[in-house]
């Protein structure tokens, strides 16, 4: 009997002995985040359609003077070609580059297909942007490994299209992760390797951080994660206000920030670079009509019961001044958005001005 009572008296001790648990809830699991991001995606999208092009390379977007890249394929990359290169740049670096117009409605429809393959694994599905997600997988059972392989997999199967992942245990470093086998690869950074892994991090690679903050960081001394990581708190508050309060955490690799399947986008715009320059009224009004009636579209599917309250226009003109005009407005129509361009119109410099966005 004595044997079986111990293990008893035993337990009831753990119990009621350990009164720091009771003060200090047992930490929080180790979250298992997944950061999706598709491989060069308009392109990629273009390149399936057009099996023809297949290893040349390729961009999105306004190939004419005024023109910008919006994506290129990998075989224009190796070019030095670039996302928001102006066209005439990118013809210079890579003289057989292929211009291709964007077509916004493939890409959304390929988003939409994998938006679903993502629910199939966890409804905490956080979108950043058409092509790319974060996933929090921590509550299954599976390795968050296997499972962004076989997103992948199902992804290339069902779109035809390739995605890279990163694994990790924060928002953060998922998302450096999912950069670093691109194009079609996957890499995991594992509690027990943060550390080892920031140190060799380029300060750049930190959100916030720019080329321009890069530069003065460099000018500093500070190019790693581990330069940085020897500046005290309060140096880094000192010199950064609140962001070096940040800064402190992030060039650590903390990031406690959840998945926020619900985070609330607060503006929906629709904007266009043309790879034409618009010279007159009646072009602009076309487009303006083209533009603001897809938004209306996407308006009407998303913003069901929320408000609206203000309405607003952008307008890039030929010598790459920008202006834009907004106003008070619940019910925002075609209309109001003609209204609006007509009166940015009046700040064309001269007659023969032209419009690359809208
Ligand atoms: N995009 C854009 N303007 C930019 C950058 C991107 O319109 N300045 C569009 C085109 C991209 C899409 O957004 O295809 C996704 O952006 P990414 O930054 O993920 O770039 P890609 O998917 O094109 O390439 P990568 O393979 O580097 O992710
Ligand atoms: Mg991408």
């Amino acid at each position: 009997m004595a044997s079986k009572g111990s293990p008893v008296l035993a337990l009831k001790k753990t119990v009621r002995t350990p009164s720091a648990v009771m003060h200090h809830p047992p930490a929080a699991p180790i979250r298992k985040i997944i950061h999706i991001d598709m491989d060069c995606f308009y392109a990629a999208v273009e390149m399936r359609e057009h099996p023809e092009l297949a290893g040349r390379p390729l961009a999105v977007g306004g190939g004419g003077r005024r023109g910008v890249v919006t994506t290129c394929n990998y075989e224009a990359r190796a070019f030095g070609v670039r996302s928001a290169m102006p066209g005439f740049l990118a013809r210079e670096r890579c003289p057989h580059l292929i211009f291709l117009p964007p077509r916004f409605d493939l890409y959304r429809e390929a988003s939409r297909e994998i938006r679903g393959i993502f629910h199939d694994y966890t409804s905490l599905v956080e979108p950043l942007s058409l092509d790319e997600a974060y996933l929090d997988v921590t509550a299954s059972e599976r390795f968050a490994w296997d499972i962004a392989k076989e997103i992948r997999a199902r992804i290339l199967r069902d779109t035809r299209l390739t995605a890279s992942a990163g694994i990790a245990p924060n928002k953060m470093l998922a998302k450096i992760a999912s950069d670093w086998r691109k194009p079609n690869g996957q890499f995991a950074i594992l509690p027990e390797q943060i550390a080892g892994f920031m140190s060799g991090l380029p300060v750049r690679k930190l959100w916030g951080i720019g080329p321009k903050s890069a530069e003065r960081f460099a000018s500093q001394g500070v190019h790693t994660c581990a330069d940085l990581q020897k500046l005290t708190l309060a140096e880094l508050i000192h010199s950064f206000g609140k962001w070096g309060e940040e800064l402190h955490r992030l060039c650590r690799g903390e990031d406690d920030r959840e998945v926020s399947p619900h985070r609330i986008s607060k503006s929906l715009s629709n904007e266009t670079t043309f790879a034409d320059h618009l010279v007159s009224m009646e072009e602009c009004l076309a487009a303006i009509g083209e533009l603001s009636g897809e938004l209306l579209g996407e308006l009407r599917l998303k913003a069901s019961e929320r408000r609206i309250r203000k309405a607003f226009v952008k307008v890039k003109f030929a010598d790459f001044t920008r202006t834009t005009r907004e106003c008070l407005c619940a019910d925002p129509s075609g209309e109001i958005f003609r209204t609006l361009l007509a009166e940015a119109a009046q700040g064309i410099p001269s007659p023969s001005a032209s419009w690359v966005r809208g």
